[in-house]
């Protein structure tokens, strides 16, 4: 018999709020400037993983090394790309069925926390009006180790006072579902579009699956 759920701690990107698009925009401007190929299926490898991990992947495709100087300028620049492009989201941005599940758990007594690896979180969930929602956020500002390191969902059970059993991780990302997995959590993942994530205890295709 599975633990009593007390937390269900949500992914950002891709299961609050689709930034996909935005990051796989500002990527592609940057991989552009430097004659690097970047496509969409390659975007699809960064889902979850960190900024400096993402341009690893990218820099797969370069024509020649790049110094740790020039990296964490392109970085930075496809960051700025990438805050000018989240800048115009707004709460319509929120992902069907997020704000009624939300509710719906609060309701319950059951707590809501955030696990993103985005650095962008607070900015995330000030434009999307969604910035007092959660009773914890975890977030790539306070972590050393990106998923699929468990640590952004152990911090956030900590902060929800629950031990990882009793949590919950909604993921979009392999990454992201590992992560769960490996920190003790019951991990489900979120599949709006076809993509199996394999390893996940559950699978879902809307949020208000979620409402049993
Ligand atoms: P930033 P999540 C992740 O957010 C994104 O899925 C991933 O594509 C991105 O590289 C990562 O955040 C870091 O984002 O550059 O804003 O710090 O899915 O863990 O909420
Ligand atoms: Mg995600």
């Amino acid at each position: 018999m599975s633990n009593p759920i007390f937390g269900v701690i949500f992914d950002l990107d891709g299961v609050i709020v689709s930034t996909d698009n935005c990051h796989y925009l500002a990527w592609k401007r940057m991989a552009d400037e430097e004659g690097i190929y970047f496509d969409r299926t390659i975007n699809e490898r960064l889902r979850g993983v960190s900024r400096m991990e993402s341009l690893e992947i990218i820099l797969e495709r370069a024509q020649r090394p790049y110094t740790d100087d020039e990296k964490q300028a392109m970085a930075a620049r496809k960051n700025a790309y990438y805050v000018e492009l989240i800048g115009s989201l707004t709460r319509a941005d929120i992902l069907p069925g997020a704000l009624d599940t939300l509710s719906y758990l609060k309701e319950r007594g059951v707590k809501v926390a955030i696990g993103s690896s985005s650095k962008n979180t607070p900015i995330i969930l000030r434009q999307i009006g969604l910035e007092n929602a959660f009773d914890a956020v975890a977030d790539g500002n306070a972590i050393t180790h990106s998923k699929p390191d468990p640590e952004v969902f152990l911090k956030a059970a900590a902060a929800l006072a629950l031990p990882p059993a009793c949590c919950a991780v909604v993921e979009d990302a392999k990454s992201g579902i590992e992560a769960a997995r490996r920190g003790g959590f019951r991990a489900i993942a979120y599949t709006p579009t076809p993509r199996r994530l394999t390893n996940a205890d559950a699978e879902i295709h809307t949020l208000t699956e979620l409402l049993v």
